[in-house]
């Protein structure tokens, strides 16, 4: 006997019989990529169509030769239609017509082959992968424009684009990092993984996961979308009143990033639901791996952050388009009001990018040094100060641009306080490393990286919370070198040891070692001879987004520009690896190539559509390495009944459990 709980495959009513075909449908009825496009381009010409209708008696339309409505109606358009080519809005019409919708198992059989992976469904393991590969386009299209940017920086006078044009590149560059790259770990390691280490067999809001996920190729576009109206002139930051002025490619900077913030909104719903009520009986809070608290703390940020954003976009958009003037000072707004609104999500927002990495180091380091995680209590109280403290700085970033001079102290206090829990992680770590034999895997590397360029990162970072040296270095290349530091040296770097660590069980395949290793030391050496000159151009006094600078600073340029392409070589590298591990020599993985405890290893690789055939029961702890006698199994996966009661029994008492 053994505990199942199951959903009854039952038939539900209004719904065909099972094993019964489903009636073929036409092409353009069924949802697909094709009738996605169909439905974006439909959906652009119609708002624009209706914007320029609506905006016609105007003034303002019909003397500035633009129309901001019909492009951004177009945007709004243009994304319904997608989605509902996609089939989004399918199942809520079923629903609203009293006929029934798939379960998540019969949507996964009507589905099959490599069509799954271009198409909207509920499988959150597909999700995982097509976050996956999402992620990876979007970074190396963000990643030409640096190496654009790195391009025009080689010389101090001679220019390859005009200065309107580099700015566009370093907006394009950034905001495209920025909005994306926050699901950089939890979009495809969230998604693919929760369910997995907390032993459920799928997630709270399957829909809503697909949603998000279908939301960021529209808002990638839509922001690729602004080059061919002139750009956007004022980086990611979007500051009033610039943009409110500036022309038409600045709808789609307030337009899409917007959009990632709905996307991250339901993403981040999706996550602390599942989180909460799907883990397996005796996955208690303490058993919990420390990459789900950092995928739970994270999604709080996300729900609680972004909408901050969208609202500051979307004031931004109406007073673009229907003359509110929310940031518009003379008319009774406050350019000073933007700015908060944008840094009290952009502060967390920095977070969002740090945190998910944390959780990944602090998950592959046990298992590299079979050794439990140190302090584990620790560790989480970290993540969540971590996460709390961040809402409490966002004006920082104002210190030289209008916040009142007497609240400078406290600001600079609570920036400063974030180290405190910061270097709880790091404790962890060294607590972890501590007498370990260490396997030095490609995976381990990278967390080494993690650590080596956070530090740098974080240090400098103390810095700029210092009023007085802020004033110094503000606006310059130290402040772009500390945060490229924590973002690229941190979350790029998490990301790579995230794919090495865990592509073995999300795709049955093996990364090639040797190639990881050569990888892994370019990208390090490079990051590190990219970004280290530039602390010193920034503290020399170049400015950031400006594209000429002192001659004397070129020989330091020159050697940042030319690491930065060998940076890039080493991105190619990993997507070399990548392409040719999963489809030309496939190096098949199916066991526990770690040995890893944790409970995602325990299943084959990749793990069976159903997750778990039964709900397991979980014993207990994930880093339970080492152990002398030998800690039971985290789970039984095919457990006898009776089991639950004991699973739940206090902790001193679970040594017993699990003999039999
Ligand atoms: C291949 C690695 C990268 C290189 C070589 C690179 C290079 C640069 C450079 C040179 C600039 C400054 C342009 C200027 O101010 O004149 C810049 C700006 C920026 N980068 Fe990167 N970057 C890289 C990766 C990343 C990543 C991974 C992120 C974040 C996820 C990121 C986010 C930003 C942001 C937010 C800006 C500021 C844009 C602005 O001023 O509005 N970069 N990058
Ligand atoms: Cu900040």
């Amino acid at each position: 006997m053994s505990v199942d709980i199951e959903r009854a495959r039952a038939q539900r009513p209004g719904g065909p019989p099972p094993g019964e075909p489903k009636h073929a449908r036409v092409w353009w009825q069924r949802p697909s990529i094709v009738t996605a496009v169909i439905g974006a381009t439909g959906g652009y010409f119609f708002g624009h169509w209706l914007g320029n209708a609506l905006g016609s008696g105007y003034q303002q339309t019909a003397t500035a030769d633009q129309n901001n409505l019909s492009i951004v109606l177009g945007y709004v358009f243009l994304t319904l239609g997608w989605l509902a080519g996609l089939g989004v809005f399918n199942d809520i019409l079923r629903l609203m017509a009293g006929r029934s919708i798939p379960h998540v198992e019969e949507e996964a059989e009507a589905r099959s082959g490599l069509a799954r992976y271009f198409s909207y469904t509920l499988d959150h393991k597909v999700v995982g992968l097509q976050y996956l590969v999402g992620m990876i386009i979007y970074f190396c299209t963000a990643g030409l424009f640096a190496m654009a940017i790195r391009t025009e920086l080689l010389s101090p006078t001679y220019h390859i684009f005009s200065s309107s044009t580099y700015i566009e590149i370093v907006g394009e560059h950034g905001t495209m990092m920025m909005m994306l790259m926050t699901s950089v770990i939890t979009g495809p390691f969230g998604n693919y993984l929760v369910p997995l280490m907390i032993g459920s067999k799928q997630v709270a809001f399957p829909r809503i996961e697909a949603l998000a996920f279908w939301i960021t190729p529209a808002a990638f576009l839509i922001l690729l979308s602004s080059l061919l109206m002139g750009g956007f002139p004022f980086g990611w930051t979007g500051y009033a009143p610039l943009s409110i002025q500036s022309t038409e490619g600045a709808n789609a900077y307030a337009f899409a990033f917007g959009l990632m913030g709905i996307s991250i909104i339901l993403s981040g719903f999706n996550l602390i639901g599942t989180i909460i009520c799907y883990r397996a009986p005796g996955m208690r809070w303490g058993r919990m791996p420390i990459f789900i608290w950092g995928v739970l703390t994270t999604s709080f940020m996300f729900v609680l952050a972004a909408p901050v954003l969208l609202g500051g976009m979307y004031m931004l958009i109406t007073d673009r388009t229907v003359q509110t003037a929310f940031f518009t000072d003379n008319l009774g707004g406050s350019a000073y009001l933007y700015e908060n609104l944008f840094w009290f999500f952009g502060h967390p927002e920095v977070y969002l990018l740090a945190l998910p990495g944390f959780g990944v180091v602090s998950e592959i380091m046990p298992v590299m040094c079979r050794k439990p995680l140190f302090a584990y209590r620790v560790s989480a109280a970290g993540t969540l100060g971590v996460a709390i403290l961040s809402f409490f700085v966002w004006q920082h970033h104002l210190f030289v641009s209008g916040i009142n001079p007497d609240m400078r102290p406290l600001f600079m206090l609570t920036t400063e306080l974030i180290s405190i829990p910061t270097g709880f992680i790091f404790l962890v770590a060294l607590g972890t490393l501590w007498k370990a034999k260490i396997r030095f895997t490609v995976p381990m590397l990278f967390c080494f990286a993690f650590f080596f360029n956070f530090l740098l990162g974080g240090v400098s970072g103390v810095f700029q919370s210092d009023v007085p040296a802020d004033v110094l270095v503000h606006g310059s290349f130290f402040v772009l070198a500390h945060f490229h530091y924590m973002i690229m040296g941190g979350l790029i770097f998490a990301f790579m040891a995230a794919c090495y660590y865990w592509l073995p069980k999300m795709m049955g395949i093996r990364l090639n070692e040797t190639l990881g290793k050569i990888q892994f030391w370019t990208m390090f050496i490079f990051f590190n001879s990219t970004f280290l000159p530039l602390f010193a151009v920034g503290a020399l006094g170049q400015p950031r987004r400006v594209f000429e600078y002192a001659q004397n600073l070129q020989t330091l340029n020159d050697w940042s520009s030319i690491s930065s392409f060998l940076l890039g070589g080493s991105i190619l590298l990993f997507v070399a690896n990548f392409v040719m591990s999963t489809v030309i020599v496939r190096t098949r993985e199916t066991g526990n190539p770690w040995q890893s405890r944790s409970l995602e290893w325990q299943l084959s690789s990749p793990p069976p559509p159903e997750n778990f055939r039964h709900i397991p029961v979980v014993l207990s702890g994930p880093y339970e390495y080492g152990r002398k006698p030998e800690a039971p199994p985290m789970a039984d996966l095919d457990p006898p009944l009776g089991v639950l009661a004991r699973a739940y029994a206090p902790a001193g008492a679970r040594t017993e459990v699990g003999d039999g």
